[in-house]
């Protein structure tokens, strides 16, 4: 049963998006949830790779252990992603950037989704699972050409790969669990959600810090803040408004 939102929400949160001048968003695995990306924490701890629950296989420990297995958990993901494209969630997303003031994207999902569905300036904190990083130089490399449209690998490189520019070992370029974001992407969603009068939060189990930290600023700024979830968070009871339903269906019911 698609989700309807009351309507005197309805209006009223198209009222506040007509005459918002800056509106932050923050999103979380839910938003890709609906192009048939798996979310993370669907069932608590489950195990979501060899037994291991996510935040072990995604782990900085883990990077340091067992590159190879990160390799493989992340060439997994990749390929479950391949022929995955935005849905209305995203799609909408992007059309509110051209026709508002100002609007902040903020993600903390790695799948590139809100940038195929022509979000510009995304702020992805947690990286983006379709770039690789050199563990000594930094170069980055796209993993893109690896494979081709029906996903055969055309000579997939070696895992893990090597840096073209000085040898060592390349890992995934996404932010994983014990680890610092990357420098500067934190404070620019930052200035975006301390600034804005209009928040939404979509489709995160509000569980992971430093990216729960943004909406935290936007309430402090004063922001009108929207939860859009289908389930309850521990952030929900902090919005001004909770909209339980899936992002794909909710967005574009706001649109005005
Ligand atoms: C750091 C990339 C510091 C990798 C990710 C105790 C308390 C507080 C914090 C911590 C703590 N212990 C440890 C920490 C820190 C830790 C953290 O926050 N842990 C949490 C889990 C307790 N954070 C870190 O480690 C961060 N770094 O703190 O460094 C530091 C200081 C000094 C020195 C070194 C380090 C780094 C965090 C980044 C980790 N990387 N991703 C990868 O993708 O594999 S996080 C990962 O979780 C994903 O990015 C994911 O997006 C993110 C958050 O999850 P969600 O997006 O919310 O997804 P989830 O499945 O949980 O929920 C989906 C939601 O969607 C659900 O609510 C569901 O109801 C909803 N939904 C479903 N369908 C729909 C929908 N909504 C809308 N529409 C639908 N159709
Ligand atoms: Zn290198």
């Amino acid at each position: 049963m698609p989700t309807q939102i009351e309507p005197a929400l309805q209006t009223e949160l198209r009222g506040r998006l007509r005459t918002a001048r800056r509106v932050f968003v923050l999103t979380g695995a839910g938003v890709s949830a609906e192009s048939g990306v798996p979310t993370f924490r669907g069932g608590g701890q489950s195990a979501v790779w060899k037994g291991l629950p996510f935040d072990a296989i995604s782990s900085y420990r883990m990077l340091q252990t067992d590159l190879p297995a990160v390799w493989e958990w992340f060439d997994y993901r990749r390929e479950q992603l391949r022929d995955l494209r935005p849905n209305l969630a995203h799609l909408t997303l992007a059309a509110w950037q051209e026709k508002l003031p100002h609007l902040c994207l903020a993600t903390q999902n790695v799948d590139g989704l809100h940038t195929a569905a022509g979000s510009r300036d995304v702020h992805e904190l947690h990286g983006n699972i379709w770039t690789a990083r050199c563990t000594e130089c930094g170069a980055r490399e796209s993993l893109r050409e690896e494979t081709n449209v029906k996903g055969a690998a055309t000579g997939a490189r070696e895992r893990p790969p090597i840096c073209r520019s000085c040898g060592n070992a390349m890992r995934p370029d996404v932010v994983l669990f014990g680890e610092m974001l990357p420098a500067g992407v934190f404070e620019r969603a930052a200035e975006g959600a301390a600034a804005c009068d209009l928040c939404f939060v979509v489709g995160t189990s509000s569980l992971v810090y430093p990216a729960m930290r943004l909406p935290e600023i936007a309430l402090e700024a004063g922001a009108y803040t929207v939860e859009i979830n289908p389930e309850v968070t521990p952030f929900s009871a902090l919005c001004h408004a909770t909209i339980q339903g899936r992002a794909g269906e909710v967005l574009p019911q706001l649109d005005y």
